[in-house]
């Protein structure tokens, strides 16, 4: 059932991977039998969303690292089992751009922790295992490639900070505490800006380490919802975070068509 999958799209929320699912379907001229609807292949466990489409397996994996890690483990063995051919694995995201205005793309070159670390640190049987979180740089190059000249969005390759909390972990003021002023947030978002950081999200990390582990490659393109060296508060009205959510999928829909006839 999965030995045809070379494109592996994830995104956060199981209503977004649908929607990207029937956009996919669209694009790649992939059609249903008359009179039926794309089956959630996973709606029995409730842990996920999954849909096939041709060539293409679009996912949901939840928010953070944790929750991105079982998804790519279990992906990862699917992958094996169904003796896929070099599949490539897309995390479609949102994030918080730093020096970016919002509702332009990140493609992530890099990934780093909270402390600029370049790497995954995960306790294993007690002690501290580091994973090297590695890109394709090509694939992120290509990427940024085919952006054309009347796309409503610019296309940074750059590095990206994975955290492990949306609050005060990415130096937001808005939680429901933090022990830090205003002044304190600039100095780091200014820091880590020098250091080439070009956007915050929360799964980059792991998706970025897993998939270099298992030799696939994999790119993460996310949408920013807002400059966060203007402030923490997401202000766009629902219509046009819909629309900048489509963003992603609109250059990974791209990227698999200009593709899909050369694999
Ligand atoms: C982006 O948005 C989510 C937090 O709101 C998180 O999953 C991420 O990486
Ligand atoms: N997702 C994040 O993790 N951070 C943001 O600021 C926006 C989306």
């Amino acid at each position: 059932m999965f030995s045809d999958v070379k494109y592996v799209c994830m995104g956060g929320t199981p209503k977004r991977m649908e929607k990207f699912a029937y956009y996919i379907m669209n694009e790649i001229g992939c059609k249903l039998p008359a009179g039926t609807t794309l089956l959630d292949i996973s709606y029995q466990s409730y842990r996920y969303s999954m849909y096939k489409v041709g060539p293409v397996l679009c996912l949901s994996h939840g928010m953070g690292i944790p929750s991105v890690g079982i998804l790519l483990h279990e992906i990862i063995k699917l992958m094996y089992h169904a003796k896929c051919k070099d599949p490539i694995f897309f995390r479609l995201g949102t994030c918080g751009g730093i020096g970016i205005e919002g509702g332009n793309l990140v493609v992530s070159e890099s990934a780093v922790d909270g402390l600029l670390q370049p790497f995954l640190e995960l306790p294993v049987l007690g002690k501290l295992q580091r994973k090297p979180a590695i890109l394709d740089k090509k694939l992120a190059y290509d990427l940024k490639k085919i952006q054309q000249l009347d796309d409503p969005f610019t296309i940074t390759v750059g590095k990206t900070m994975c955290t492990y909390d949306f609050y005060e972990g990415q130096g937001r003021l808005d939680g429901a505490f933090c022990n830090f002023t205003e002044t304190d947030k600039l100095a780091f978002l200014r820091k880590i800006h020098e250091e080439n950081v070009v956007n915050m999200e929360m799964e980059s990390l792991c998706f970025a380490a897993l998939c270099h582990q298992a030799g696939i490659r994999g790119a993460v393109i996310c949408v920013t919802l807002l400059n966060r060296l203007d402030g923490d508060q997401v202000t766009a009205s629902k219509e046009t975070l819909n629309e900048w959510q489509e963003y992603p999928q609109q250059l990974v829909a791209r990227y698999i068509k200009k593709n899909m006839t050369h694999r």
